[in-house]
């Protein structure tokens, strides 16, 4: 269980050792809870659904790397996976037998794959995409959506959610006239947007990128059938239709968002949730896509990394875990959850909405549902803020911004989702005050 925080004391002189010898003291921005206020916890260890402080507090865990751990911190199978490769070598720069299997699992799991190609991060798995798309179809120009965030390659980082909207930064300082003049913004669930978008570009659109649950501007689910208009388009058009599948590949579903609401796109990226908390990520789609890639193809697309053993074996281990009990108790634990969140806040009086799909969910403070960017810009992040620090004080770690979403665990037990309501409805209170 978790105590109230004590002292941040060590963590808040780690920030002032990192200042000076890193940008912001973090090698991510949203880590620095510059939103949100405060000293960002430095973490000393993650156990099951818990993680440690330098200080020695202990959290109920929501962020969860950021969603991969499905299965918890330092789950037993994954460690021995990981130990039992690196015991092996860490890196060969060849390839093994290891990324056969990692590559006929995905594409069992997953719809839309028959070929796979292992990179190291979402933002390599999102960049190589596009590169493929440009090259497969010829055309140069990509949509993407406001608010939806695809890491942080030149392409796509226009109107971005996660950090870029946390910190509300303008769009691309150090991306060239170029590059952003090929990249086309429409607002999520705006029909009318996309139709504009390929009336404006005529037939040089190569490629619709979007997350089909987009979890970066906080969480905003498709509107019914968009995700289906989005495939007619692209496939009436000539256009490749690619699902950023970062947050939701193997979380909302084993086949992903895509399996989950039925629509097969012509391109999946997959991230850090298939490394099962290693920096694994991949991309993938038809054979007749993918074999634009070289060697099979001219598109040139690389890395050392790609595919490393040991963090191949860790993510095997998770992905063979996640069967139908698997997702049956990640649903459990979410739907216990958000109905003592949902009760927490009416009981307090306080306007908030929860959207989830599956075992992620997101907190705005709003009176009416989000569709798009604008929605989620216009919530009460102050409040957000509020809420994050009194969760954080009682020992529950959120994400530190309004524009990120919640993960919910495997190794989240009754008691500490029970302890968390307690701490919601406790915050609930004060921010009704
Ligand atoms: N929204 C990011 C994950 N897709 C947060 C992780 C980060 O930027 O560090």
């Amino acid at each position: 269980m978790t105590a109230p925080v004590r002292s941040s004391r060590a963590s808040a002189e780690l920030f002032e050792r990192a200042r000076a010898v890193i940008p912001g003291g973090v090698n991510s921005p949203v880590r620095a809870f510059g939103s949100v206020g405060g000293t960002p916890r430095f973490m000393a260890a993650g156990e099951g659904a818990h993680l440690v402080d330098a200080d020695g507090n202990r959290y109920v865990d929501y962020v969860c790397s950021w969603g991969p751990l499905i299965l918890g911190h330092a789950h037993p199978e994954v460690v021995a996976a990981a130990r039992a490769a690196l015991e092996r070598g860490s890196s060969y720069g060849a390839p093994t037998l290891a990324e056969v299997e990692f590559a006929e699992t995905v594409a069992a799991a997953v719809p839309a794959v028959e070929m796979v190609r292992c990179v190291s991060s979402g933002t390599e798995a999102a960049m190589s995409a596009i590169r493929l798309a440009r090259g497969a179809t010829g055309r140069d120009k990509v949509v993407k959506f406001a608010g939806h965030y695809h890491g942080h390659s030149d392409a796509l980082l226009a109107s971005a959610g996660s950090g870029v909207a946390t910190l509300g930064l303008p769009d691309s300082p150090g991306v060239t006239r170029g590059a952003a003049a090929d990249t086309i913004v429409v607002g999520w669930n705006d029909r009318a947007g996309v139709e504009a978008a390929f009336a404006a570009a005529g037939d040089d659109v190569a490629l619709v990128a979007c997350e089909p649950v987009a979890a970066n501007m906080g969480l905003v689910p498709p509107d019914p059938g968009f995700l289906e208009f989005l495939r007619e388009i692209t496939a009436r058009r000539g256009a490749l239709l690619l699902f950023d599948e970062v947050m939701t590949g193997f979380r909302v579903a084993r086949g992903g968002a895509g399996a989950h609401y039925g629509v097969v796109p012509d391109l999946v990226a997959l991230g850090k949730v298939v490394g099962g908390g290693f920096p694994l990520a991949a991309f993938g789609g038809s054979a007749a896509v993918m074999r634009h890639l070289a060697p099979d193809g001219p598109v040139y697309q690389a890395g050392t990394l790609s595919g490393n053993p040991v963090a191949v074996a860790a993510g095997l281990a998770q992905l063979r875990l996640l069967d139908d009990s698997a997702y049956a108790g990640l649903g459990r634990r979410a739907d216990r959850l958000l109905a003592g969140l949902e009760k927490a806040f009416a009981d307090a009086g306080v306007a908030a909405r929860l959207p989830r799909v599956a075992s992620m969910f997101s907190v705005f403070f709003a009176d009416a549902p989000v569709r798009d960017y604008a929605g989620a810009r216009a919530t009460d992040h102050g409040r957000y803020a509020r809420w994050f620090n009194g969760m954080l004080a009682r020992g529950h770690y959120l994400p530190p911004s309004g524009y990120e979403a919640v993960f919910v665990s495997l190794a989240h037990t009754d008691s500490d989702l029970d302890a968390t309501v307690a701490a919601a409805a406790d915050v609930a209170k004060d921010l009704a005050a």
